[in-house]
């Protein structure tokens, strides 16, 4: 096959800030499926050595699936689009002494040669400045409890409406509010749509009692909506729910009610602004003994399967 250079912003790719793995430049320039994934779900969002165990498992099932993975994170202030084990790993190891990287911590972490793990906003940044259209993540972050008052609304729901990046997720927290959530993803345009399943997922749950206007059922039709999207130029970002399998659900109200004791726990002990996820997530965990690491292990996997499959039928229109 012919090579041609990446069709997006090829001046950013060539600007010397950002270093691209070969393996995911050449699948780019070749037109190829590329999943993006993000790392503080690695840093922040399981202990190690789990973490590292799951990336190297997702990474495999992308592959497996015919797409190339390309885990993005900030390594001693250079943005990477695409990581080695070597570098998967030391990002496991170091887990919460890297900074947790939003869109707002970008410049700084770069500029001072830091380490960051890039959160979804960031991750999504950066995955459509390379022209990488599709992002496999646990779950993104939302509008928190309460937010009507903290306006504590993660960067995640403003980075969709203005990036056009599909990203794949078992959608919400129930430890976020998750009407409000998808209430904010509508004044920001983002289209929503639910992936073999009527309901809005909750993550550790299927269902959150929200319904979305739309439903995608296989990989072609995701691909036809993400290319749509791309070729009006809409500019703004999609979010496709995919619930957690039906095997892991079960333990999913012992979940809730942990969830509901770390909130609590969370509010007594001024846990607030970024700190928050990562707190409810490791206290969520020990609460049930490791039943939540498991199901938010199982649904990452799953997720990296359906984003894979969505990312080859993507490429195939797009040839
Ligand atoms: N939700 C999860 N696991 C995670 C995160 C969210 O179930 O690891 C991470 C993601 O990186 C997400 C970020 O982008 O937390 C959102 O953080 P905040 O709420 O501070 O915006
Ligand atoms: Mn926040």
């Amino acid at each position: 096959m012919e090579l041609r250079q990446p069709r997006f912003q090829q001046d950013y790719i060539g600007s010397g800030h950002v270093k691209i793995a070969p393996e995911v430049y050449d699948a780019l320039a070749r037109g190829k499926a590329v999943v993006a994934l993000e790392s503080t779900i690695i840093s922040h969002g399981m202990p190690y050595p789990q973490n590292f165990r799951t990336a190297k498992e997702v990474e495999a099932i992308v592959r497996d699936n015919g797409a190339i993975p390309a885990t993005i994170a900030i390594l001693d202030g250079t943005p990477y689009i695409g990581l080695n084990d070597e570098q998967l790993e030391r990002l496991a190891v170091l887990g919460r002494k890297v900074r947790k990287t939003a869109r707002r911590d970008i410049a700084y972490v770069v500029a001072a040669g830091g380490n960051g793990a890039t959160t979804v906003s960031a991750s999504m940044f950066f995955a459509a400045k390379v022209g990488i259209p599709v992002f496999v993540t646990g779950g993104i972050g939302g509008v928190h409890r309460h937010g009507e008052q903290t306006l504590d609304i993660s960067s995640d729901l403003t980075e969709l409406g203005k990036t056009p990046v599909a990203v794949i997720s078992a959608g919400v927290k129930s430890i976020l509010d998750i009407p409000r959530t998808l209430e904010y993803l509508e004044t920001h345009g983002v289209t929503v749509a639910t992936y073999k399943a009527d309901e809005f997922p909750a993550f550790f749950t299927e269902s959150s009692g929200c319904k979305v206007p739309c439903r995608l059922d296989n990989p072609e039709d995701s691909a036809k909506l993400i290319n749509a999207n791309l070729n009006l130029k809409l500019g703004s970002g999609i979010l496709i729910a995919v619930p957690i399998p039906k095997e892991y659900s079960a333990s999913g109200n012992i979940i809730e009610s942990a969830i509901q004791k770390a909130v609590q726990e969370a509010m007594e002990n001024n846990v607030a602004g970024n700190a928050a996820t990562p707190f409810l997530l490791a206290r969520v965990n020990e609460l049930t003994g490791g039943a939540s690491l498991t199901a938010n292990i199982a649904l990452v996997k799953n997720n990296a399967l359906v984003g894979a499959k969505i990312a080859v039928a993507l490429a195939h229109l797009r040839q």
